[in-house]
């Protein structure tokens, strides 16, 4: 195995080269093994200038965020020492970048003198997306290369910077075709031969640009709600104005650790790997074969239809979507052409490229045209009849090595897969809406979906830029069966004393995109109640049941979409308006169901709500529904407006800690009865004193 860091040398130019695979990430080993390196440079006569490069595929990631849970403990020399005595080195040092040159691994990089890359690189401050902050003088060296304003869209967004645009905003100095190695040495070369100087970002001037702050904080304000590290990023640009170059690193230092330390960006962590861990399935591993997409269908051209379209059309797959009449399908196209003509509209797409997609979006009335696709994505109505008579059709013409999937949010993928002789083939792939935005994809394991089945799905999912999370088979699956109970407690509220926009704002205010009842209204307030009524054909008698979503629908108040609904809204406008007319029906409701109206408390509601989602979570965990707990937080942080800095709900509960959590469902179980009945799992964990952590 080659050393973590290793010095070598073409002529009189010393390559110093990490090699710490899979990202280059500046492990204690690797800080120490960088300052080695260099000093084995500088006691080398013969050596007049130095490359800093990354070994295999990519420059420095950043730190090694593994090392953040045990900071202390990880040794090594600091990478702000690192840094000075590169930036101090009285040779020149020339950083050289492919792949990304990210976080730390940037830092480094404008701690030397120079930094050239091939055009493919990346360079980019992304600590931010981890609660953090640039911590190794990023937020002091960044400011005085690009300017205020560019420094604050680039350190508190995290946004990454392709070389091309980096060589002209100065953050590197040349960009190299070819080899990177030898377009750097023969770079470092030049330096030499024309003696120089050792460019310190550190001795450059930074102007003050008040109107870039306080523009910035204003958008701020709006994108980044609740999160602490972006505010901490402005902070840091901030000194890097108001103070000398060193003082403005203590200060960095000091928020950095504040950071480091909160919860916040320990859940950010949290939800950073564990995008990375659903995509592990102990009993699908790695290598397991998958089958080749090269087409794709989609049956039905509805929101959810055309969407799904657009995910296969955006990833360069052609697609065709089918119908049952043309008129179904040339609305279905019209909106798929609206979409995409808003994205060029707001200059996110060229018109060549909307044109390419909307090319490849094929589409047929007639079941033989999409017999030869790789995959068939259906999206009907949600009634398990016309899903059946779907897979049936489906059964009948498609080629025997197609995959069959059904995006469903609650239907029973084995019944649809038994309208099939190919089960093994069939999958579910849920998608939420709208299903060409949001990241979260479902996928459903049916009791007979084959391994290969379940890899392509999961691979696909990548594919088309979703986080594929693997769930069970059950009403729900996991996001909507946890989002249930969650819905059954806010309306249950109503009924006893509170009133919609006092939900809502314990969620908003928690950092949820928006509360229960908004949601409601913004997703149909039909389409629940439809659930809700094919649910109430099994509850048993000694449950409690609602009505007052029938009271609201039955008054044609289906949500945003016929202008009211748990709120009333104005034309063109989504924002909820609280309505005496809503309130009138839930005070007849608690009449009619003889419920005395009290005051609620804000705690109460977050518990009832929060904590029956929760213990759902967990009865999940404890089925194998959900293969870990931080895939349900992924669940939610990707696709239910639950804010990555709260690290999802079972990592919220972990926090509280389950002691505390389990003892507060073990009393709403005395006092409310059968919905409340304790997972085992939880009740285990409380008692060991453990967390879902721990599992
Ligand atoms: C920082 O630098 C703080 C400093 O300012 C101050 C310090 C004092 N560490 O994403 P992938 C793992 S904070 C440890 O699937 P890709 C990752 O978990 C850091 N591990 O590949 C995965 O492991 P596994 C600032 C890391 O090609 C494997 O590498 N930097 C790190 O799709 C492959 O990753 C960042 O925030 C890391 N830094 O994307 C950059 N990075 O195979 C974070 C990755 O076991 N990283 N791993 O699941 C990324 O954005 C992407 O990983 C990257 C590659 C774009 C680099």
């Amino acid at each position: 195995m080659p050393d973590l860091v290793e010095f070598s040398k073409r002529g009189a130019i010393g390559v110093i080269t990490v090699n710490n695979p899979p990202v280059n990430a500046l492990a204690a080993g690797v800080r120490d093994g960088l300052l080695a390196c260099m000093r084995q440079g500088q006691a080398d006569d013969a050596v007049k200038a130095m490359i800093l490069i990354g070994g295999g595929r990519t420059m420095i990631a950043g730190a090694d965020i593994k090392e953040f849970g045990n900071f202390d403990k990880a040794g090594g020399a600091s990478l702000h020492d690192v840094n000075a005595a590169y930036e101090s080195s009285p040779k020149p040092i020339v950083a050289a970048i492919h792949g990304t040159a990210l976080g730390g691994g940037l830092e480094i990089c404008l701690a030397c003198h120079y930094r050239v890359a091939v055009p493919s690189a990346q360079v980019g401050l992304p600590e931010v997306k981890l609660g953090l902050l640039p911590g190794a003088g990023g937020t002091q060296r960044l400011p005085r290369l690009v300017g205020v304003e560019t420094a604050l869209d680039l350190i508190a967004r995290g946004r990454f910077v392709a070389a091309p645009k980096a060589k002209d905003l100065g953050i590197i100095d040349a960009v190299v075709d070819g080899d990177l190695l030898d377009g750097a040495v023969a770079f470092a070369e030049t330096l030499v031969a024309d003696n120089a100087p050792l460019k310190k970002i550190r001795d450059l001037d930074l102007a003050d640009d008040p109107a870039a702050f306080e523009a910035f904080e204003k958008q701020m304000a709006r994108e980044a709600r609740g999160y602490m590290a972006p505010r901490h990023c402005i902070e840091c640009v901030r000194a890097a104005v108001e103070l000398p170059f060193d003082d403005g690193l203590t200060r960095e230092r000091e928020l950095f650790t504040e950071l480091l330390t909160s919860t916040q960006s320990k859940a950010q962590i949290h939800i950073f790997f564990g995008e990375r861990e659903v995509a592990k399935i102990p009993d699908v591993p790695k290598d397991t074969g998958q089958k080749p997409i090269r087409s794709a269908a989609v049956i039905g051209a509805g929101t959810m239809g055309g969407g799904i379209a657009m995910n296969f059309a955006n990833a360069g797959i052609p697609v065709k979507i089918l119908e049952v009449d043309q008129a179904g399908l040339d609305r279905g196209l019209g909106i798929v052409a609206k979409n995409y003509a808003n994205t060029v509209a707001k200059g996110r797409l060229s018109q060549a490229a909307m044109d390419a997609r909307m090319g490849l979006i094929q589409p047929t009335l007639d079941y033989a045209e999409i017999a030869d696709a790789d995959i068939v994505v259906e999206a009907v109505f949600e009634e398990m009849d016309i899903k059946k008579q779907v897979f049936q059709t489906l059964n009948e013409v498609m080629n025997r090595e197609a995959i069959l999937a059904t995006n469903t949010s609650t239907l029973d993928v084995d019944e649809i897969a038994a309208a099939t002789d190919r089960p093994e083939l069939v999958i579910g792939t849920h998608f939420f809406s709208p299903a060409n935005v949001m990241r979260l994809l479902e996928v459903v394991r049916g009791a007979k979906s084959s391994k290969e089945t379940i890899a392509t799905a999961m691979a696909l999912g990548k594919k088309i830029g979703k986080i594929a999370v693997l769930v069970g088979n059950c009403d729900g699956f996991v996001g909507n069966r946890m989002l249930a109970p969650y819905m059954r407690e806010a309306e249950f509220l109503l009924e006893e004393g509170a009133r919609p926009e006092q939900v809502d704002k314990v969620f908003t205010d928690l950092g949820f995109a928006m509360g229960p009842f908004t949601m409601t209204d913004m997703a149909g307030v039909d389409v629940g109640w439809r659930i809700e009524k094919r649910r109430r054909l099994t509850r048993s008698d000694n449950l409690r049941t609602s009505y007052l979503v029938d009271r609201v629908c039955e008054a044609g108040r289906y949500g945003q979409k016929t202008g009211a609904g748990y709120y009333k809204y104005e034309p063109g406008n989504r924002r909820p308006i609280p309505d005496p007319e809503v309130a009138a029906m839930i005070e007849a409701e608690s009449a009619d169901r003889g419920i005395e109206r009290r005051e609620i408390s804000d705690e109460e509601i977050l518990k009832r709500c929060f904590y029956a989602m929760i213990n759902e979570g967990a009865k999940c965990l404890e089925e194998g529904m959900a293969l870990r707990a931080v895939d349900i937080d992924v669940i939610y942080t990707a696709g239910y407006g639950v804010p990555r800095y709260l690290g999802g709900p079972m990592f919220y509960a972990d926090q509280v800690g389950l002691k505390s959590v389990y003892a507060d469902i073990s009393k709403y179980h005395e006092e409310l009865g059968g919905y409340w009945e304790p997972s085992a799992l939880l009740a285990r964990l409380a008692e060991e004193g453990k967390g879902f952590r721990d599992l």
